[in-house]
C-alpha cells in the first residue's frame, strides 16, 4: 500500500513537468503499458490472499483512474499552451508597410541595340536574322575568308563536333539573306557572335551589328554618308570629328577602320567598314557588272561603353543589379 501511494506522487509530479506530447506518451508506457509500473501492481493482484484483494484491487483502481484523468488533463495543456505559441510566433503585423515588387529593367546592350536600329530604320535599312550555330561556307567560305585564314584556326573559332561553328561575325546573316535578292539590297544584322577570347577586353561571346548597302552606283561616298549619319545620331553630337583610315578585310576592298575624336582629344577606332570584295558579291550571286556594295561592322558592346561611360567589359556580362539598376528609365522606344 505504501509503494502505491508513493508511485501516485511521483507519478502525478511527473506528469505536471511534463512538457510534450512525445514525452507524455513516454510516460503512458512507462505506468500504464504492458510492462507498465501500474500494469506490473494489477498483475500482481491474483498472488494475493482473497482477504487483501478486495482492498489493494480497488486501490489500484483507483491509482490508474487518477494517472489517466491526469494524463488526459495535461495533454490538453501542452496542446492549449502549442498553439498559444504557434499565436505568438507567427504574428503578422498588418499595419506594417508592404514591399514593394522590383520591376526589371533593359540591359544596356539592349538599350544601345535599340537606339542603333531606330537610326537605321530610319536610313532605309532592313533587319536580318539568322543561326548562331552556322556552316563553314556562310560563315568563312562566302566571305573570302579560305582554309588557311588565320582567323579559322581552332585557338579562334569555336568549332562543333559535327564540324559546324558558332557564327564569329554576324556576315553570315547577310550572305543568306543577299544570296537569294535582286538588289537593292539594304539591311542590318544585328546578333550574338563568338570567338575564342577571354581577358579584360574581350568575351568569347560579343554582340555585332552588320550593315550591307548593295546597288547600282553604290560608292565609297555612300558608305560615309551612313557611317557619318550613324555616328553623329547615335552618340547625339552634330559636330562629332570622325576620320577614315585604310585598312583590309578580306570581305572588302577597299577596306577601312573609323575612328572618332573623344573627350579627351584621344581618337578611338570604333568600326570597320569598305566597299564588298567582288568574290563576296558573285558568292552571293550578285552580278558585278551591274551592283557594287559596301558593308560595315560595329562592335555594340564597346558602342554601349562608349554611349554610356561604362569603363570595364566585363560588367556588361555579370549582370550584377547594383550596375543594371542604373540603366532604369533609359528609353530608346524612340529617337
Ligand atoms: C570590324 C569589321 C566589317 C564587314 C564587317 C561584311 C559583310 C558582308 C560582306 C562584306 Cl556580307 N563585309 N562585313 C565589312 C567590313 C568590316 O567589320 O572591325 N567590325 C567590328
Amino acid at each position: 500500500m505504501d509503494n502505491l501511494n508513493l508511485v501516485l506522487t511521483e507519478v502525478l509530479d511527473a506528469l505536471h513537468q511534463t512538457l510534450s506530447i512525445q514525452e507524455l506518451e513516454q510516460l503512458k508506457s512507462k505506468y500504464i503499458g504492458k510492462s507498465g509500473v501500474i500494469t506490473a501492481f494489477m498483475q500482481e493482484l491474483k498472488n494475493l490472499p482473497v482477504e487483501e484483494k478486495k482492498e489493494f484491487g480497488a486501490k489500484v483502481n483507483q491509482i490508474k483512474v487518477r494517472f489517466e484523468t491526469a494524463l488526459n488533463n495535461q495533454k490538453e495543456i501542452i496542446l492549449a499552451n502549442e498553439i498559444k505559441e504557434k499565436l505568438a510566433s507567427e504574428t503578422i503585423d498588418v499595419t506594417l508597410a508592404g514591399r514593394s515588387a522590383k520591376s526589371g529593367s533593359l540591359h544596356p546592350v539592349s538599350i544601345a541595340l535599340t537606339r542603333m536600329l531606330n537610326i537605321f530604320a530610319g536610313l532605309g535599312f532592313d533587319i536580318a536574322d539568322g543561326p548562331e550555330i552556322e556552316s563553314d561556307y556562310y560563315n568563312f567560305m562566302a566571305l573570302n575568308m579560305p582554309e588557311n585564314h588565320p582567323a579559322r584556326a581552332m585557338q579562334d573559332t569555336f568549332y562543333t563536333k559535327n564540324s559546324k561553328v558558332l557564327r564569329t561575325h554576324t556576315s553570315p546573316i547577310q550572305v543568306r539573306y543577299a544570296e537569294n535578292k535582286t538588289p537593292p539590297i539594304k539591311v542590318i544584322a544585328p546578333g550574338r557572335v563568338y570567338r575564342v577570347d577571354m581577358d579584360a577586353t574581350h568575351s568569347p561571346m560579343f554582340h555585332q551589328l552588320e550593315g550591307l548597302w548593295i546597288d547600282k552606283g553604290i560608292s565609297l561616298a555612300n558608305l560615309k554618308g551612313v557611317i557619318i549619319q550613324f555616328l553623329k545620331l547615335f552618340f547625339a553630337k552634330e559636330d562629332l570629328q570622325i576620320r577614315f583610315r585604310a585598312s583590309f578585310f578580306p570581305f572588302t576592298e577597299p577596306s577601312a577602320e573609323v575612328d572618332i575624336l573623344s573627350a579627351n582629344g584621344k581618337w578611338l577606332e570604333v568600326l570597320g567598314c569598305g566597299m564588298v570584295h567582288p568574290q563576296v558579291l558573285k558568292n552571293m550571286n550578285i552580278d558585278t557588272g551591274v551592283y557594287r556594295g559596301f558593308a560595315f561592322g560595329i562592335g555594340i558592346d564597346r558602342f554601349t561603353m562608349l554611349k554610356y561611360g561604362i569603363n570595364d567589359l566585363r560588367l556588361m556580362f555579370e549582370n550584377d543589379l547594383d550596375f543594371l539598376t542604373q540603366f532604369k528609365g533609359v528609353n530608346e522606344v524612340s529617337l
